[in-house]
């Protein structure tokens, strides 16, 4: 059994904050703990408005706190999140990320991230990226 914190993981290498500034995420599950996904706390920024379009990952996310809306660029669909809500990326959805207040989001990614990844130019996550080395 794996038991961790996010008070805990919050102070190691498994928090990533963001270079654009628009959030930081604490990942709670990593590749290396072979459970198929990953799972993170993702803090957005109030006032962040991002694109992203994870082209090598399927994402689902869910609102814990805070008020934004996702776009869908496909369709031009915006979607209204609050508390409570999920969505899910299942179709590799180009998207923006609108953030009213600050967001707290429960992601999880399949495949699993590594440690380390940041968007790229295209908002997605390369497969390649190093693992961290937790020392915890
Ligand atoms: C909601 C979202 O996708 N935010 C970007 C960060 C990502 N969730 C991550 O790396 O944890």
């Amino acid at each position: 059994m794996i038991v961790r914190t996010l008070q805990t993981a919050e102070q190691t290498a498994r928090r990533i904050e963001s270079p654009d500034g628009n959030w930081n995420s604490v990942r709670l599950l990593l590749k290396e703990d072979g459970m198929g996904f990953s799972f993170h706390i993702t803090t957005i920024y109030a006032g962040a408005d991002f694109q992203m379009h994870y082209q090598n990952h399927l994402e689902s996310v869910y609102c814990i706190s805070g008020e934004g809306e996702v776009e869908t660029l496909d369709d031009n669909k915006r979607h209204l999140i609050s508390a409570g809500t999920l969505y899910v990326l299942d179709q590799h959805d180009k998207h923006i990320l609108r953030a009213f207040t600050e967001m707290t989001m429960a992601c999880v990614f399949n495949p699993p991230l590594t440690g380390q990844e940041v968007h790229n130019a295209e908002g997605a996550y390369e497969l390649t990226a190093e693992p961290i080395v937790d020392e915890s």
